[in-house]
């Protein structure tokens, strides 16, 4: 017998900014490191960006009347720091908070309640020219004054706030893979702009608390928990080394304000000791700096085997190019690499379909950490194909939603407290290094990759199919 799902559970969709608004150089914005990095020639990913998107910034009241037409109870969308603060600090523009005034009080309007997050890697681009963006100590300031004034304007309507989304994957991928701006592969430097995104997200969280806002406040992170291949115990440590590196390193830090031993050795071997004051470490571990919530973005689990330390495989790109079986191996000289799972199926972009990691994800962050968790994202990245008159059959999109809401309710059951699930997506939008091929959504948006056409908005199967989940708390 499942227990159900809790009364006042959050049952929504989620997106971020560059990745619905457009309107990229309109009513005062700024330019963010995104606007600039789409336009670097020779990228390897597709040449697209979020100029336009889906146009979010002027059909923002017909996104919130299909919100409110499928019944979502909450919606997790980001704030672009440039359109509100256009060189990062300073001068205010007045017209970029009212933006964001105006799509607040329409989904209150509708019963919907918002859910803010205040970082999803649009950092302005003024910020990275005058002082290298997150390397820098000089962000910690910065990005608490800009959460400053977002808590002052908006606290009185939004109740959760997410502070930075997904620290691993920004960070990573921009000092370690260079798939995101700034672009750089340097191991040292990735884990020294790490350092000072946990200074900055423990800065905002205390400043929060101090100040007394009404609700809560965590950051939302990207958790893909690792199996080992077998049972061969070489494999069995090299995934322990795994979910060192891949997950204790920025879970620990959010829920204990401490870096996992393990990894301070390793990093300590390796020469790649971030600079750690001992002001920093008061911060890190200051009370009031710990997140009310761990907010949760799942997609897939890693599966790996031990990876030899010399001629061992090390990074590697992923499938960017939506061809099912082109991704390749990557991993950690010495430590670990990843492997295909004879158990699980693969998305066309080679993402792992795997549910029961999602109950395992939430029964981990439960049993070490012991938060509430609100999934911030889940969802399947699919090639969709409009038909007829504006339908889509995604009936593929309902199995896997479905089989995941069935994992959330089964970690219900074990004792985890999940207080929300916004899906990720509520209309397509942009995938980051994808394109507009890769699509996510309830709400089917007709543009392609060069083209925006009309961008008509056509609700998919699984709009109607998630408006009786969320009819029924959770029945299906
Ligand atoms: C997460 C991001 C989202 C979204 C999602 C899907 O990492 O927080 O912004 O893009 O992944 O990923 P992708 O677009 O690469 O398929």
């Amino acid at each position: 017998q499942l227990a159900p799902f809790p009364q006042d559970f959050l049952w929504g969709s989620a997106s971020a900014a560059y990745q619905i608004e457009g309107a990229y150089q309109e009513a005062g914005k700024g330019q963010s490191v995104w606007d600039q990095f789409v336009r670097i020639p020779g990228k390897t990913f597709k040449a697209t960006n979020g100029d336009v998107a889906v146009d979010h910034y002027h059909r923002y009241q017909e996104d919130v009347a299909l919100m409110a037409r499928a019944g979502l109870k909450a919606y997790r969308f980001s704030i672009s720091w440039p359109r509100v603060l256009p060189t990062g600090r300073g001068t205010v523009n007045e017209e970029g908070l009212a933006f964001y005034d105006r799509l607040i009080d329409e989904l209150i309007a509708n019963q919907i309640e918002p859910i803010v997050t205040i970082y999803h890697w649009d950092l302005p681009q003024a910020l990275q020219d005058e002082y290298g963006g997150w390397e820098s100590r000089q962000i910690i300031p910065d990005f608490t004054a800009y959460a400053a004034l977002l808590f002052e304007r908006f606290g009185d309507r939004v109740r959760h706030w997410v502070t930075l989304n997904e620290q691993n994957i920004f960070i990573t991928h921009g000092y370690l893979t260079a798939e995101h701006p700034p672009a750089v592969m340097d191991a040292k430097r990735t884990y020294q702009a790490n350092h000072m995104a946990n200074l900055a997200n423990a800065s905002v969280i205390k400043l929060f608390h101090e100040k007394g806002y009404q609700g809560g406040n965590g950051p939302s992170f990207a958790y893909s928990p690792t199996y080992a291949l077998d049972a061969d115990p070489v494999n069995q440590i090299a995934a322990d080394d795994a979910e060192q590196l891949n997950a204790n390193l920025w879970l620990d830090i959010y829920a204990w304000g401490r870096y996992p031993k393990l990894i301070l050795n390793y990093w300590a071997r390796e020469g790649l000791l971030p600079d750690i004051t001992a002001a920093d470490q008061a911060l890190l571990q200051d009370p009031l700096a710990r997140p009310d919530f761990m907010g949760l973005n799942y997609y897939q689990t890693t599966t790996v085997t031990a990876n030899p330390l010399v001629g061992g495989v090390g990074l590697t790109k992923q499938n960017t190019s939506g061809k099912k079986g082109t991704s390749q191996a990557s991993g950690v000289p010495g430590l670990f690499k990843t492997s295909d799972n004879p158990y699980m199926q693969q998305t066309d972009w080679d993402w792992n379909i795997d549910p029961e990691g999602l109950r395992m994800a939430l029964r981990r962050i439960e049993s070490r950490y012991n938060l509430p968790v609100l999934i911030t994202e889940n969802g399947l990245g699919a090639y969709d194909r409009l038909e007829g008159a504006g339908e889509v059959h995604d009936e593929y999109r309902i199995v896997f939603l479905k089989a995941h809401i069935q994992a959330i309710q089964e970690a219900i059951t074990d004792g985890v407290t999940v207080i929300g699930y916004t899906t990720w997506s509520f209309t397509d939008l942009l995938s980051w290094t994808n394109g507009y091929q890769k699509r996510y959504g309830f709400v089917y948006v007709d543009r392609d990759e060069t083209d925006e056409k009309e961008l008509n908005r056509y609700p998919k199967d699984s709009f109607y199919w998630y408006q009786r989940v969320i009819r029924s708390n959770g029945q299906q």
